[in-house]
């Protein structure tokens, strides 16, 4: 391994956390394609995200507790709304709420302050980009999943994602990109190297995940723990603490403290990372259950030496 992933192997514990305009319907970051919402009405969905309760040091400090060592962010989401303060489109928190403020800021400055590595993740999947077509564009019954260019526009859409990232990289400062939706058709490998070579470049310690297509410093299994680990490979179990990673007010389904845990260890003991979901509602708080058992597992790490 390089020197580049040292922190990363040692972290073990981070926290996910998918936050966005879905927060409004409250029905999880699917809802625009799962719901078949048409494009101008899941817009309106910004103009109501006001999330007054948001505390940037609150979920910075709930993730320490817990002994995580990183946080990982939604900066965009399939849905192609912007989370943070973005050129490249006026579909962002800071301009199209009236909330106007900037949460990756704000966590890049509490991380910072309480010690825990910030990064973000970045859908190249988006359902709102003019560079892509939904799969089913039905007006009034669309479905987003999977989108596949626009004839011709693929590189329109490269420089769009290149503009933002750079920007994340160079405002932002994230340890690590985590990519989602290279599924999308048209997505090809030697996009997905050339996407990396690229912010490499930019930021020769920037760590990025396999789910950029084709390359890759780490390996991304989903709600699930490889039963013999993924010997001579780095890997991170990506979870949700209920059954969805945005807020769904009706997903009352929650893991139990000793099932995380007994995760959290398993996955320890076989040389991986467990990255750990979160959903914060549209108020900008963290849901209780998950709240509750973050900090019971942050009890257990530190009568047990591990924070
Ligand atoms: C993706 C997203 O679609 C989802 O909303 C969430 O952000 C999650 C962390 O990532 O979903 C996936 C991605 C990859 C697999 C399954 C779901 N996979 O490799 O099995």
């Amino acid at each position: 391994s390089t020197q580049r992933m040292a922190w990363w192997e040692k972290a073990r514990f981070g926290m996910f956390i998918h936050w966005g305009i879905y927060a409004v319907p409250a029905q999880g970051e699917w809802y625009m394609s799962n719901g078949h919402v048409p494009l101008r009405q899941y817009e309106g969905y910004a103009k109501r995200f006001d999330p007054a309760r948001f505390n940037a040091d609150q979920w910075v400090k709930s993730a320490k507790a817990a002994g995580m060592k990183y946080l990982v962010i939604t900066s965009k989401h399939h849905d192609g709304f912007c989370m943070f303060n973005t050129k490249a489109t006026q579909y962002n928190v800071v301009e199209a709420t009236p909330w106007h403020q900037d949460p990756l800021l704000a966590l890049r400055k509490a991380c910072r302050k309480y010690g825990v590595r910030f990064c973000v993740y970045y859908s190249i999947m988006d359902w709102h980009s003019p560079d892509q077509q939904a799969a089913d564009t039905n007006a009034l019954h669309p479905t987003y999943n999977p989108t596949h260019f626009m004839p011709g526009k693929k590189q329109a859409y490269i420089t769009y994602m290149k503009t933002e990232l750079k920007e994340l990289i160079e405002e932002y400062h994230p340890g690590l990109i985590w990519f989602d939706g290279e599924w999308m058709n048209g997505w090809t490998e030697q996009d997905g190297q050339a996407l990396y070579h690229y912010l490499r470049a930019l930021d020769p310690a920037l760590i990025i995940n396999d789910r950029v297509k084709g390359v890759g410093d780490y390996e991304t299994p989903e709600q699930r723990i490889p039963s013999n680990g993924l010997p001579g490979h780095d890997w991170e179990t990506c979870m949700t603490i209920n059954g969805s990673w945005g807020y769904d007010a009706g997903d009352h389904n929650w893991k139990s403290t000793e099932t995380l845990l007994h995760n959290l260890i398993d996955i320890a003991s076989k040389g991986g990372n467990y990255l750990l979901n979160v959903g914060p509602d549209s108020t900008g708080v963290i849901p209780l259950p998950e709240e509750q058992r973050l900090k019971a597992m942050g009890a257990w790490m530190k009568a047990n030496g591990q924070s």
